[in-house]
């Protein structure tokens, strides 16, 4: 038996995660294969002719759950009705532009999206943010369209799946036999992969990886630095691997979490841990299917304290940046 059909927003459509993604959604992989999808392209203006050959290439695939695919340059229409607003594009970081720049321009592509999402989307649409610097664009999204802070979220999913292959890869043995493993603060260098807390065969991390060494340093930065390394070898950022952490975010926020597993994404802080509520962070979180919970009761060492308030200051000096694009 079929579901009702999903309508999903995606903005940067025509861009290169775009590319690795609207084929993903269309065949089913993010909503499940009972689930019809429509598809709403959002992208500027001189993007809309690459855009078209995408929607012809998406009509090429005659895939069975898509009911409809509309591309468009006006947020009102793109973001009509939608049940999920993936929101991808963003103005990349030019030479010579300062974080502070980057934090601006974006800041006001994400008021504008806000905005357009709480005046056209379905009442209880939930929102990733993948462009960057996501967590702080979440938080300017969620703010100036007035949306529930419970329905926006950003992207650490990439982070973490990154970081449970260096483990698997170090210990020896398949990604399934990892948990745990989370991503803690901003998608951003300064994130912290939780290796402290993190099981392998439910056995702690720590007990199967005895090189604290690596784990400090090589596996830290590794992950940390992994979309550079990627632009070094490939000439270009990480795609395939973002669309499949988008595919991944989804469907762990639509899927009941199953047994002591946790997964990674940034969503409004509540105060826990000692991160400022509203805060944009990524935390260990769980899901019953339709709301999903922030895991308590984690106990960080005077290391993993250390790593969380570096990050946490980071995102405090961001918000700080685009205070005037908050409203209060
Ligand atoms: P591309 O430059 O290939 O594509 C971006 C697309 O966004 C372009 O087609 C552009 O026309 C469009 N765009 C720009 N402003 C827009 C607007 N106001 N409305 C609609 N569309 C708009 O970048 P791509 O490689 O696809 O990366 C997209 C974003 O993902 C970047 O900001 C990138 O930094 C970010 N990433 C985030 C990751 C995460 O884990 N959170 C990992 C991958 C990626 O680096």
């Amino acid at each position: 038996m079929s579901n009702s059909p999903v309508r999903v927003a995606v903005t940067g459509a025509a861009g290169q995660i775009g590319y690795a993604l609207l084929f993903r959604i269309a065949s089913g992989q993010m909503f499940g294969a009972d689930t019809p999808v429509h598809l709403n392209l959002v992208e500027i203006e001189p993007a809309l002719g690459a855009l078209e050959g995408v929607r012809m290439e998406l009509d090429d695939c005659a895939f069975p759950l898509l009911q409809s695919v509309t591309c468009t340059a006006d947020p009102a229409v793109g973001f009509g009705d939608c049940d999920w607003a993936l929101l991808v594009g963003a103005a990349p970081r030019k030479k010579g532009m300062e974080r502070a720049d980057l934090l601006n321009i974006n800041g006001g592509i994400f008021t504008g999206q806000g905005q357009a999402i709480g005046a056209n989307s379905s009442s209880n649409c939930r929102v990733v943010v993948v462009g960057n610097p996501c967590n702080t664009n979440a938080l300017i999204c969620q703010r100036a369209g007035g949306l529930d802070p419970k329905n926006v979220f950003a992207m650490t999913m990439l982070d973490e799946n990154r970081a449970l292959t260096q483990i698997a890869q170090k210990a020896g043995v398949p990604v399934t036999s990892v948990s745990r493993l989370a991503i803690w603060g901003n998608h951003s260098p300064t994130m912290y992969p939780d290796f402290e807390n993190a099981t392998i065969d439910g056995k702690p991390l720590n007990d199967v990886i005895s090189d604290r060494a690596w784990l400090e340093g090589e596996f830290l930065s590794t992950v940390q630095k992994r979309g550079a390394a990627i632009i070094a070898a490939r000439g270009a950022s990480s795609a395939a691997s973002a669309a499949n952490a988008l595919v991944d975010t989804v469907r762990n926020l639509r899927t009941p979490t199953k047994g002591d597993a946790v997964f990674s994404v940034c969503c409004a802080s509540d105060g826990s841990y000692g991160v400022p509520e509203g805060l944009v962070y990524s935390f260990p979180v769980t899901s019953n299917g339709s709301e999903y919970t922030i895991v308590s009761g984690i106990e960080h060492t005077e290391f993993g304290q250390s790593k969380l308030a570096i990050t946490t200051q980071e995102l405090l000096d961001e918000r700080d940046a685009v205070k005037d694009l908050i409203p209060a």
